[in-house]
């Protein structure tokens, strides 16, 4: 994907409030930390895009991009943020839950999981509550730099083996690094490949 514009289109609270209901639509979502931001600002290669921290809980709003006036980015808040969240119904957040559940416009949703560690429960639960919602999701190990080839690989497995405790079949399964752009084709991919089967 040739990125010719990446523009800041605005950031709400709320979902009910949020216009740009046209354009498709991709989201990342996943514990806070794990590199939602980041992944934006790569796939974007604009760094300073989205905002990142290395504090958990930067991101606590909607907030849009418009990409080559084509599609539109949403970087979500992290779920499972100790000071926004304590059980999971906190974490199926209000905001999330109605984003999730309510934009006409959602064509996918990039659900990150940071491959260093082993799967919670939190984000097995997550991922369960966006199949039961049937919201299309594709799994993304992030901060493969972190690691050993090997152990990338191992610790994919061990996340998909919990996966297939779920569903009988895993979602599309992505290794990304923000560091060193693993990953960007074939998000990018997920993403065309969105489009053109909606047309
Ligand atoms: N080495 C490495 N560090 C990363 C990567 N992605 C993110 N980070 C670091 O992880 C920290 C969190 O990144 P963010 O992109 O802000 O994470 P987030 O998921 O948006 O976090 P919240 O907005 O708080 O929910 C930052 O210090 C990033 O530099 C990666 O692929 N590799
Ligand atoms: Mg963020």
């Amino acid at each position: 994907m040739k990125i010719k514009t990446a523009e800041y289109v605005g950031s709400w609270e709320r979902n009910v409030d949020m216009p740009h209901r046209d354009k498709p639509e991709f989201a990342f979502i996943g514990r806070s930390n794990v590199g939602k931001s980041s992944l934006i600002n790569m796939l974007t290669e604009r760094n300073g895009l989205a905002k990142t921290s290395s504090t958990p809980g930067k991101t606590q709003t909607l907030n849009l991009f418009n990409i080559n006036n084509e599609i539109q980015i949403c970087d979500l808040p992290g779920y499972g943020n100790a000071k926004v969240s304590k059980d999971r119904r906190e974490t199926f957040g209000k905001m999330i839950a109605y984003y999730l559940r309510e934009r006409p416009n959602l064509f996918c949703l990039f659900v990150l999981l940071d491959l260093r560690i082993p799967p919670q429960k939190i984000d097995l639960d997550f991922i369960a509550d966006c199949g039961d919602n049937k919201i299309p999701i594709v799994i993304v190990g992030t901060k493969a730099d972190k690691l050993k080839v090997v152990e990338v690989e191992q610790n994919a497995n061990i996340i998909k083996e919990a996966l297939l405790e779920m569903w009988e079949e895993i979602p599309p399964f992505i290794i990304s690094s923000s560091e060193t752009k693993q990953g960007f084709k074939e998000i990018w991919s997920v993403v065309k490949t969105a489009i053109a089967e909606s047309k």
